[in-house]
């Protein structure tokens, strides 16, 4: 096991769009493994591989109380059911210290595989479905702050942009 480091906005890297996985192997759960380590000690409820600079479409969560749930979704896809929304005041492990609403579908179906390959199907809710849709969007090289005003946005990449070059001094 390992503790990865995580990209931070505004670095480039974000903006890739993550590649199919082809063969859930040894490897890919190796990475599965090190992404719920990270994600655990930070602590957060869902990483992207996007986000350890892996660009492959692997997302890791768990939204429970007591790190009991952990999900695992490989090659993940997102089926809109409705034309209802939920706003959730969202952040990211690649945006810390920084929350702001957003608005998406509330209900959605996700396909994936497993940590084994296997296909599953799921109708989540609440907090779940948000975080699947927030992670889906970073193996797409999007990022919460995408769905915000350009004037929050603009405000949080500067004082990121101040908060990286004070540790690189
Ligand atoms: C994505 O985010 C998410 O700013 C997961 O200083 C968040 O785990 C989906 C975190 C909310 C839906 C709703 C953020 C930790 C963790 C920070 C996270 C921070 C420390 C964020
Ligand atoms: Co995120």
């Amino acid at each position: 096991m390992a503790l990865l480091p995580i990209l931070e906005f505004p670095d480039p890297r974000l903006r890739t769009v993550a590649k199919p996985v082809t063969e859930v192997d040894d490897k890919i759960r190796q990475l599965i493994n090190d992404m719920f380590e990270t994600m655990y000690d930070c602590p957060g409820i869902g990483l992207a591989a996007s986000q350890v600079n892996v660009h492959k479409r692997v997302v890791v969560i768990d939204v429970s109380e007591d790190k009991s749930q952990p999900l695992v979704f490989i090659n993940p896809e997102i089926e809109v059911l409705d034309n209802s929304v939920s706003e959730y005041d969202e952040g990211c492990l690649s945006v810390p210290g920084f929350y702001e609403t957003v608005v998406r579908p509330e209900h959605i179906r996700v396909k994936a595989l497993d940590r084994d390959g296997k296909p599953f199907e799921i109708e989540p809710q609440g907090l779940l479905a948000v975080c699947i849709q927030h992670e889906l969007d970073h193996l797409n090289g999007k990022l919460f702050v995408d769905h915000i005003s350009p004037f929050k946005r603009t405000r949080i990449r500067a004082k990121l942009e101040k908060k990286h070059k004070a540790e690189a001094r």
